[in-house]
């Protein structure tokens, strides 16, 4: 139990910057806490996080009480297990630590990022290739925690098998008791990874290491056809999709390896408008970085804006004026929010945060946190 003295809620009230102060003014007794200033979150959150203090992920603490410590919120940012936890606010270990996380999710290189309600479908729409196993010790997933339990075995089992996996499926179906995994893929990327189909078959058998899979292909079981091209969502009651992404840098935006501005070219998505409606927000995300990879000449990261605020989701392509003079490419207005046509499509030019173009440069890229922002390399 900490007391809290007037003194260090004085010093707290004029001071404007975290200090060691802070460390003690958890109020534990009453299982309450009092308010921090605002942290960076550092690990990658669900859109179907919901806790009512963000603040408090990735604060140092573990939050026991609540949806905290949970995949959705990326397991309280990393404060409640041990060797994931990163001194902030609070020192690792102040209330202990629950870990729930399996280990291989603290890999920031690699994550599952939520895509949304559904199947995990091919770019153009149709169905991948899927290994699937269902979760007898889970069932029903109604009940408890079984649900959570589902997800983080799912994605983990998907981050294992990172070579060749793109994406983990979840069914939760309100008329099938035992939940489902889908390791999600294609033909190709299948193949590259040095593994090969035991059954080239819709619903035939697969083992890998020593689990037993049912595959399914494509549209019919044409395996060979199956291209995942960045993938999409089809949105479907008790489906989950998750994407494994190795370039997800968070929550944020992508700023130059310095923390400044980049040179950015934006572009509204109106026919996507709400971005909270269905797979509008899902399809932005693989849209932008479709159209990034396409301009891979020049382009170093992918910015998609899904804001509450704002309904219309935005797309940044994010360069620096090095990269872009190199793809042989000119600025057609070197001043804040002129305008650039790339590829036929007009876009607004952001430069450097201040209209100067020419001073920008990449360096490797960093992510600026903030709510509603979301990086890709
Ligand atoms: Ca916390």
């Amino acid at each position: 139990m900490k007391i809290v003295s007037l003194i260090s809620i004085a010093f707290l009230a004029s001071c404007c910057e975290a200090t060691s102060q802070e460390k003690h003014l958890r109020g534990e007794q009453k299982n309450e806490k009092i308010h921090v200033p605002a942290i960076s979150t550092k690990r990658n959150l669900s859109p179907s996080c919901n806790v009512p203090n963000l603040n408090w992920i990735g604060d140092g603490y573990c939050d026991k009480q609540g949806a905290y410590n949970t995949v959705e919120c990326a397991w309280d940012g990393g404060d409640c297990c041990q060797n994931t936890c990163s001194e902030s606010i609070f020192t690792c270990g102040t209330h202990g630590f629950d870990c729930k996380a399996p280990s291989t999710l603290t890999d920031m290189t690699i994550s599952a990022v939520y895509l949304g309600a559904g199947e995990c479908t091919q770019g153009n729409g149709q169905y991948p290739l899927k290994f699937t196993k269902a979760y007898h010790d889970l069932k029903p997933h109604t009940s408890g925690t079984n649900t959570a339990a589902t997800i983080a075995r799912c994605q983990a089992d998907c981050i294992r098998n990172s070579a060749w996996c793109r994406a983990a499926e979840v069914v939760t179906r309100d008329d099938w008791l035992s939940p489902e995994c889908s390791l999600v893929t294609d033909m190709a990327s299948f193949a590259a990874a040095g593994l090969a189909l035991q059954n080239n078959s819709f619903g035939g058998s697969q083992n890998m290491g020593g689990v037993n899979y049912r595959t399914y292909c494509g549209n019919g079981g044409v395996c060979t056809q199956t291209n995942w091209a960045g993938g999409s969502l089809s949105l479907r009651a008790g489906y989950r999709c998750y994407l494994i992404e190795q370039s997800y840098l968070g929550e944020g935006e992508c700023r130059q390896g310095n923390g400044q501005y980049p040179l950015k070219f934006s572009i509204k998505y109106y026919d996507l408008r709400p971005h909270t409606s269905g797979s509008n927000g899902a399809t932005a995300i693989t849209r932008c970085r479709a159209t990034c990879k396409e301009n891979s000449m020049w382009c170093k990261a992918a910015e998609v804006v899904t804001r509450d605020i704002w309904p219309t989701p935005s797309c940044y392509l994010v360069t620096d004026m090095a990269s872009f003079a190199a793809a042989g490419l000119a600025l057609q207005n070197n001043i804040w929010g002129g305008s650039q046509t790339i590829g036929g499509v007009n876009y607004i030019t952001y430069c450097g945060g201040n209209g100067v173009c020419t001073q920008t440069n990449w360096a490797g890229g960093s992510l600026n946190p903030r709510a509603g922002y979301h990086c890709y390399q």
